[in-house]
């Protein structure tokens, strides 16, 4: 008979870090209410959760890396927003953070997991940040749980 492993969406006695960028902050306080609202009804404790705000999606990667490495939380989810709208680094920014997320979950072993909004217009990032299309700061965060549990029921 096959194993399987999963994680279970229980985070009571689980710690997490959020890394959530200023940048377009309008839709990334949204991201974040959004983040702490699953965790919180998921059973994670409010004191359990560690709220660090870098200025834009590229001091991410760095923050998400020594939030990592601190052995004080299960997983890290990252949480930002890039809007094409006339910014021609649109596709730098939004590739830098993207490869430099994975890298810090390759390199340290923890999930950390990819909660940025990329979007053509700002309209279209609000309807991922809480409203049409959900909330992308929640489904990160439950992501989040269900990897910390994932990773304790293999070891
Ligand atoms: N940062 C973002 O979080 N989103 C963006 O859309 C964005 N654009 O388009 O420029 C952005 N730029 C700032 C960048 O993340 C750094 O903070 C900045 O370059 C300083 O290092």
């Amino acid at each position: 008979m096959a194993k399987h492993y999963e994680g279970i969406l229980i985070g009571k006695g689980l710690k997490f870090a959020v890394v959530v960028s200023r940048f377009n902050e309008l839709i990334t306080t949204k991201l974040l209410e959004g983040a702490r609202d699953a965790f919180l009804r998921h059973g994670v404790n409010d004191e359990d959760i560690g709220i660090v705000w870098t200025p834009g999606c590229l001091e991410i990667p760095l923050m998400a890396q020594i939030l990592a490495q601190s052995n004080k939380y299960n997983a890290v989810v990252c949480l930002g927003a890039v809007i094409r709208g006339g910014t021609p680094h649109f596709e730098y920014v939004a590739s830098e953070v993207n490869r430099g997320i994975g890298k810090v979950a390759l390199d340290t072993g923890l999930p950390v997991i990819q909660g940025i909004i990329t979007a053509d217009t700002l309209e279209q990032a609000i309807q991922r940040a809480g409203a049409k299309e959900g909330n992308r700061g929640f489904t990160a965060a439950v992501n989040a749980i269900e990897m910390a549990n994932l990773l304790r029921a293999l070891q």
